[in-house]
């Protein structure tokens, strides 16, 4: 066990009654059963390796900020990867959490050639392999990182240049093959750079061709090697391109229905993103859940005074709770968890703020499932929901429904009947005042 954490000697344990040092968890107990499972098993908490130990505090104003000797330069880049490895499998070992995910460049430095660059990743790889059984923490997923190489500026699969595509190819290939030896339990692709600058340069419906073709090929490699895991897009609708096609869980599901990608791909909806996108986390989760392509989650938030992607510790139990009742009521996680694709801010230069933002997003979640659970018991809010859609049960409702009258003869009979149906209130504010008092009545 390497001690990059001096600051914080020993793991973070369940401590309700003792706020302590803040080096403990207030809600989030392991063990605890909440609607007949475990609160882990319910949350499947992450941590990302890419903000948390390859991201130095830069800003598009400043360098970087962080303590992260391994990013300083100077340092053999291998060396320099075990190092930054030794670190974060402390840092999980001591947070106490079971999973962490990974781009390829997180973990591995690029080499001169992909041929070099697989060779890196396959010894940092094994190397991670040993440390996940010594510490027991697990892969949830992987994924390739196709968007911070110049190369791939105008798009990795929508790229106007073959070559840039087929570059990209190569690197998943890897990369999801590396999942598999992991044991990852899903693969995501964030498609960063798979969108436009500007329409004048631009063909719309080739670099969605293209993106198809890509990601049928992902999925026929992941039949022909019997990967388990789920493959997953995550959507997000600018930044860092003026727009990306995955810009919202809506629009993932209609690509995907236009190319006969549906039973491939689910969707990971990072909260971020959902407001980035002009909805809420809510509204990406239930559509997601509703439409059968809901998979995980990066549950970093955004900051509702600046239009982007700040990617902060989730700390609104008002925010998760409704969301997180949505997943519960659907059945709860599968392959999927809840990652901290969460970046410190620049000023929270401590070792021990690392843990400090993770406890404080993991107790807010913890207690966002507690209240989950509540409401679900309650019944409210399905209550509600069956009341106001009653009508639908009736046998007018299932004739149209199932198609067994056509517009006119519908129309007919309305007219025949004089219908003259009258509003009836949705009852919004008493529903949020039912939330409420649920959020403020749950116990920790
Ligand atoms: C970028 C983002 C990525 C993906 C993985 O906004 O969320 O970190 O989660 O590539
Ligand atoms: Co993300």
């Amino acid at each position: 066990m390497s001690d990059f954490f001096v600051d914080v000697p020993s793991p973070v344990a369940f401590a309700s009654d003792s706020p302590g040092d803040g080096l403990q968890y207030q809600v989030y107990d392991p063990d605890r059963v909440v609607a007949g499972k475990r609160m882990a098993e319910h949350l499947r908490i992450a941590v990302c390796y890419w903000h948390s130990f390859n991201w130095a505090g830069s800003d598009v104003f400043g360098a970087g900020t962080f303590d992260r000797p391994w990013l300083a330069g100077g340092v053999d880049p291998m060396e320099a990867a075990f190092a930054k490895q030794d670190a974060a499998f402390e840092f999980f070992a001591k947070l106490g959490t079971p999973f962490f995910c990974f781009h390829d460049v997180d973990m591995a430095p690029e080499g001169a050639t992909l041929a070099a660059s697989k060779a890196n990743l396959d010894v940092l790889v094994d190397r991670a392999g040993e440390k996940m059984d010594q510490t027991g923490v697990r892969l949830l997923w992987g994924t390739a990182n196709l968007f911070s190489h110049p190369r791939y500026a105008a798009g990795a699969a929508t790229n106007p240049d073959p070559d840039v595509f087929a570059h990209a190819a190569a690197q998943v290939r890897h990369m999801l093959e590396a999942t598999q030896r992991l044991g990852g339990e899903n693969y995501v692709l964030w498609g960063g750079r798979e969108g436009y600058e500007t329409l004048l340069n631009t063909r719309l419906r080739r670099e969605a061709d293209q993106l198809a073709r890509f990601l049928t090929m992902v999925a026929d490699h992941k039949r022909s090697i019997g990967f388990k895991g789920t493959l997953l897009l995550e959507p997000k609708p600018q930044e860092p391109t003026k727009h990306q096609y995955d810009y919202d869980c809506a629009s993932v599901h209609g690509f995907l229905d236009r190319y006969d990608l549906i039973d491939e791909y689910r969707v990971n909806i990072e909260v971020n993103h959902a407001t980035l996108s002009g909805h809420s986390f809510h509204h990406e989760v239930a559509y997601a859940l509703d439409n059968g392509i809901f998979g995980s989650v990066d549950a970093n938030r955004g900051d509702s005074q600046n239009g982007w992607d700040t990617d902060q510790f989730p700390n609104s139990v008002d925010e998760l709770s409704i969301a997180v009742y949505e997943i519960l009521r659907a059945g709860g996680l599968t392959t999927g968890g809840f990652n901290f694709d969460t970046k410190l801010r620049r000023q929270s230069l401590a070792r021990s703020d690392l843990f400090h933002g993770h406890i404080g997003g993991i107790d807010t979640l913890a207690r966002s499932l507690l209240v989950a659970e509540r409401l679900l018991a309650d019944g409210t809010l399905e209550a509600e929901r069956d009341r106001r859609y009653a009508g639908w049960n009736t046998e007018q409702g299932r004739r149209i429904l199932h198609g067994d009258v056509d517009l006119a003869t519908l129309a007919d009979e309305t007219v025949a009947a004089a219908l003259d149906p009258r509003p009836v209130s949705g009852r919004q504010e008493w529903l949020e005042g039912q939330v409420n008092r649920v959020i403020w009545s749950t116990p920790s």
